[in-house]
């Protein structure tokens, strides 16, 4: 069975939010046309209490960008973003929510990041997010969302690293570009993991 995976389609990753991804409101369209053609639809939501350690704002002396060290791990800081229970970490309005089957939340930790929608960053929990594939019997997922550099990265890398057949659908995703290339750089790790790339799902017959 396939799911399609919607990545952090929220509206602070959307223009003009905090951390904008570039040209992310795309994805909507192409999400919504995809919802349709899978039998289960998972999506995620960065989901952070207002003090959490990825925020810039929580570091005075250090500013948005800065790569600094929480609890011995690397942290880039961001904007505040994603607060629980705030318009931002809403999925994104024009987003058709109708037909996905489950939410998974994370990031909720306020000392740990999660950039990936199976693990928090230092792998030491689980979102529930296989657990739940399993029980419904998923062995591939098809990802879309934002952004491809960090959280549909590390989502890519680790199904594939469960045993999911994999597959990055490039048409549904962007990236936040923080250095040219990241982006590029960051299909390349996924290709040399296993990750499948489609451009775009093939026209129905
Ligand atoms: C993300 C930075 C911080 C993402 C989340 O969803 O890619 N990026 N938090
Ligand atoms: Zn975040």
């Amino acid at each position: 069975m396939k799911t399609l995976l919607l990545v952090d389609i929220q509206n602070d990753f959307i223009p003009p939010g905090p951390l904008a991804v570039p040209h992310g409101q795309e994805v909507i369209a192409v999400a919504n046309n995809l919802i349709h053609k899978y039998p289960l639809v998972v999506a995620t939501q960065d989901w952070h209490p207002h003090n959490h350690l990825s925020f810039a704002s929580q570091h005075p002396g250090h500013n948005i960008g800065d790569l600094i060290e929480v609890d011995g791990l690397p942290q880039i800081l961001w904007p505040d973003h994603c607060v629980q229970n705030t318009p931002g970490a809403e999925l994104c309005s024009g987003l058709d929510k109708s037909r996905i089957d489950h939410i998974i939340c994370k990031g909720t930790d306020r000392t740990i990041d999660s950039y990936g929608a199976f693990f928090d960053n230092q792998h030491r929990k689980e979102t529930g997010l296989d657990a739940f594939l399993k029980s419904r019997n998923v062995d591939e997922i098809h990802i879309a969302g934002l952004a491809t550099d960090y959280c549909v990265k590390f989502t890519a890398l680790d199904a594939v690293a469960l045993g999911f057949k994999t597959v990055l659908i490039t048409e549904a995703v962007r990236g936040v570009e923080l250095k040219p290339g990241d982006c590029d750089k960051a299909i390349k790790e996924m290709i040399n993991a296993g990750v499948r790339i489609l451009r775009k799902l093939p026209l129905d017959p």
